[in-house]
């Protein structure tokens, strides 16, 4: 029967990108975020299927994630960042935000689907973290602990496990211009944009067609983590 893919927040960025590139490669794809009109655009572009997704709320993930009858790849890439402050200044309702999307909402929507990544028999989980799971910086607290948490839940399940037929691997990007800073400036387009300031981005592109290398890999091959920057940017490796 046909593979089957999930992508959480597929609405756009990296997760849209990433649903057509799994779509060209064959699979059904099961694309699901808030924002549905965009998700059941793209469904009807890639023949997949749309379903509203809340990653935050307990009922939305049991809804989504029972109308997936089947799934091979598991694609957790809902998330993103809301305000950058230091702590004496940080809003705990963005550290909320940040802590229930990333990481309770990856952990939620793959609880749910694991019994059907293992009963594939040859499942996948890619998530999608971030550079800042692997550092520090100033002013990122609240981003950078909910990727690091979210990065060790993952790599802990690695652990777990060994001898199904699950693989997982994570991906951490550096900057890729997508919608990211708007959120994450509330929508503010100028302090968005000097986030790109001095690097040429990657591309949700870019990410999307290292999804689809993993998803291409023989079974007895597991792809850990996979750290991904702008040929300009800074950070850890
Ligand atoms: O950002 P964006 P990216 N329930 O804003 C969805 C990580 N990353 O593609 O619900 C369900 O275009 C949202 O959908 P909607 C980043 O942390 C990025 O760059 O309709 N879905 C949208 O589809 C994130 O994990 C950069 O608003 C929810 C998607 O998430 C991943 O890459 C750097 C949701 C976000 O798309 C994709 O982000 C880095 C919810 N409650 C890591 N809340 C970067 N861009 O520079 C949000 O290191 N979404």
């Amino acid at each position: 029967s046909i593979r089957t893919a999930v992508v959480t927040g597929a609405s756009s960025g990296i997760g849209e990108a990433t649903a057509r590139e799994l779509a060209k490669q064959g699979y059904h794809v099961y694309v699901g975020a808030r924002r549905f009109d965009r998700v059941r655009r793209l469904a009807e572009e890639i023949g997949g299927t749309a379903i509203e997704l809340d990653v935050t709320s307990e009922d939305s993930v049991r809804a989504f994630t029972d109308a997936v009858d089947r799934v091979d790849v598991l694609v957790n890439n809902a998330g993103g960042a809301k305000g950058l402050a230091p702590v004496i200044d940080a809003d705990l309702d963005d550290w909320r935000w940040m802590w229930e999307t990333n990481v309770v909402g990856t952990l939620r929507v793959t609880k749910a689907l694991l019994p059907k990544l293992i009963a594939s028999g040859d499942g996948l989980i890619v998530t999608i973290t971030s550079i800042a799971a692997l550092q520090t910086y100033d002013n990122g607290s609240g981003y950078t602990s909910a990727k690091h948490a979210q990065a060790v839940a993952h790599r802990t399940l690695r652990g777990e496990l060994l001898g199904k037929p699950v693989r997982l691997t994570e991906i951490a990007p550096g900057a890729v211009e997508t919608e990211f800073s708007l959120v994450r400036f509330d929508g503010d387009a100028d302090r968005a944009a000097k986030v790109y300031e001095g690097i040429d981005p990657l591309h949700a592109q870019d990410i999307a067609e290292i999804v689809g290398f993993v998803a291409t890999r023989p079974p007895h091959v597991n792809l850990d983590t996979i750290v991904v920057k702008p040929r300009d940017q800074a950070g850890p490796g």
